[in-house]
């Protein structure tokens, strides 16, 4: 028998060793695949090889004629964390998106400054376009939104209050994911499911008991499932995140990720200010005249430091201009990417 042409399609769900694919696109029915062997050894860096949004060559196995990904064809782009665990792994999020929704809101679970920080820090990284959706409008306190809204505006974020309940921002909101391929990401209970159901009735609903099926069968299995949306377009689905630590932003680079501090950039004296004491930084003034959120410059430096225990030190300014070498006369450590 001749072998048979390679088939292309579309990855919707991730689950250790086992996927959900679309042949015809992410309306057409999904079907199970399997991962080959050779993927796992070639995967480098990566927890798992393959991640929802990503685009696959298949092939029927000659042995148990279950369809199985022999090839993952090149990405435009990947969101991706590091996976828990000392050695620095990358766990992928999902892959080829057009945009990242990242839903937070207020009340309850409350407003976490950092991890949102932590996430934009990332997308930015990943080159994500990311919108801040601001849910649960209607349980705010207003000054706090305010603040928040402030905030991530004038750092130069697109930003959406919505209220799920009271059906606030829900046509902004559609508009957002019409046409397009978004992951819907932030903490559980901030309501991604409702304001999916206020889009497109029962998508949300099936998002979430696809979400409670297989949490309680083996709750270390993160997962995202991609639901192609009526009106055009496809939403990722993701489990709720609890913490999320950026994968391979090398620490001084970190700056260019915050859009207050790359700004800043030729206000300080030091061309590669770290904006962490360094003799001229202009960020102690930015903070007295509060044109840098102070919220926003301790994610940086928590981050900046986590990212330095991780990828290795930084050069100090000074020699960072003559290549990057740091006081030993070796190249910093750089994070794989
Ligand atoms: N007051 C209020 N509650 C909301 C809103 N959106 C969602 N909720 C509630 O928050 C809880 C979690 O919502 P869910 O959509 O499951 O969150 P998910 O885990 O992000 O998908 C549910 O009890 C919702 O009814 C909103 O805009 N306002
Ligand atoms: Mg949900
Ligand atoms: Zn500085």
């Amino acid at each position: 028998m001749p072998p048979e042409p390679p088939r292309t399609a579309l990855v919707v769900r991730v689950d250790a060793r086992q996927c959900e694919v679309c042949l015809d696109g992410p309306a057409s029915p999904p079907q199970a695949a399997v991962l080959r062997g050779r993927l796992f050894e070639e995967r480098g860096e990566d927890k798992l090889p393959v991640a929802v949004g990503d685009r696959v060559l298949l092939s029927t196995d000659e042995h148990t004629g279950e369809l199985a990904i022999d090839e993952i064809l090149p990405r435009a782009n990947c969101f991706c964390r590091r996976a828990a665990g000392e050695e620095p792994r990358r766990q992928l999020l999902a892959a080829n998106v057009d945009q990242v929704v990242l839903v937070s809101c207020f009340g309850t679970p409350p407003f976490s400054s950092v991890l949102t920080d932590r996430i934009l820090a990332a997308t930015s990284f990943g080159g994500i376009p990311t919108t801040l959706v601001l849910n649960k409008t209607d349980q705010a306190e207003r000054r706090k939104m305010e603040r928040v809204v402030a905030t991530y505006h004038g750092a130069g974020y697109a930003v959406l209050p919505t209220s799920a309940e009271e059906e606030q921002g829900i046509d902004e909101l559609g508009a957002l994911l019409r046409d397009r391929t978004s992951v819907l990401y932030g903490l559980s209970g901030v309501g991604k499911s409702s304001l999916l159901n206020c889009i497109e009735p029962g998508l949300g609903l099936r998002t979430r008991e696809v979400s409670k099926s297989l949490k309680s069968g083996r709750h270390t299995t993160t997962f995202a499932r991609l639901y192609p949306l009526a009106m055009g377009g496809a939403v990722i689905d993701t489990p709720g995140v609890r913490v999320f630590r950026p994968f391979g932003i090398p620490p001084h680079e970190l700056r260019l990720h915050f859009p207050e501090l790359r700004e800043r950039g030729g206000a300080c004296h030091f061309p590669g200010c770290l904006h962490r004491g360094e003799p001229g930084c202009s960020v102690p003034a930015a903070l007295e005249l509060q044109t840098l959120p102070e919220s926003r410059y301790r994610s940086y430096l928590e981050l900046l430091e986590e990212l330095e225990t991780v990828y290795g030190g930084t050069a100090p300014v000074e020699e960072e201009a003559d290549g990057g070498r740091d006081a030993r006369g070796s190249k910093p450590k750089a994070p794989r990417r």
